[in-house]
């Protein structure tokens, strides 16, 4: 059984209620158990010219191969409309693997722990939600170390799951 924190984004088609379904579709998942689901949070896109996101973390316990999580939250995406038509483009829903348990994966289809999230203000403090400030990242820094270098600035909290 491993810890896995999984982010979360949408910006098309009603963003919370995307991610809402999105979170009755993982506590359904085989061999899984969703520990914990952080708080909503909007903001600006990185990339000019697309819709604001809605993001949050989820945290889950599973016996799941990494690759074989990856499939099934491939196809919670593709459930919930996913159309992938450009690489950087709006969509109605993304699931990233942040963090399983402490691996570090170098696959063609998977990296852990994912890319950019050290410095991305709307995964950082949700997973601060669920996550000890302890919790250390294969470079040796702290959850405490990377908020700490990350401002919480263009977030808003929204209550609304
Ligand atoms: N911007 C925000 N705020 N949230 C995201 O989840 C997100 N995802 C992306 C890009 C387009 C980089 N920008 C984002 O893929």
């Amino acid at each position: 059984m491993e810890r896995i924190y999984l982010g979360m984004g949408s910006n098309l088609a009603d963003p919370a209620e995307q991610l809402r379904s999105a979170v009755d579709a993982l506590a359904h998942l085989p061999c899984t158990t969703l520990v914990g689901v952080s708080a909503f949070y909007q903001s600006d896109s990185l990339l000019p010219g697309q819709p604001r996101y809605t993001n949050a973390v989820a945290a889950l316990d599973s016996t799941l191969a990494p690759l074989e999580l990856l499939d099934a939250l491939q196809a919670i995406e593709n459930d919930q409309g996913r159309e992938r038509l450009e690489r950087w483009g709006p969509r109605t829903l993304d699931l990233d693997i942040l963090l399983f348990g402490d691996r570090l994966i170098d696959e063609p289809r998977l990296k852990v722990p994912h890319y950019h999230m050290q410095e991305r203000a709307f995964v950082l403090y949700p997973l601060a939600e669920l996550a000890p400030e302890s919790l250390r990242l294969a470079d040796g820094r702290t959850l405490a170390d990377l908020l700490a270098a990350c401002p919480f600035v263009g977030l808003e909290r929204i209550t609304s799951n």
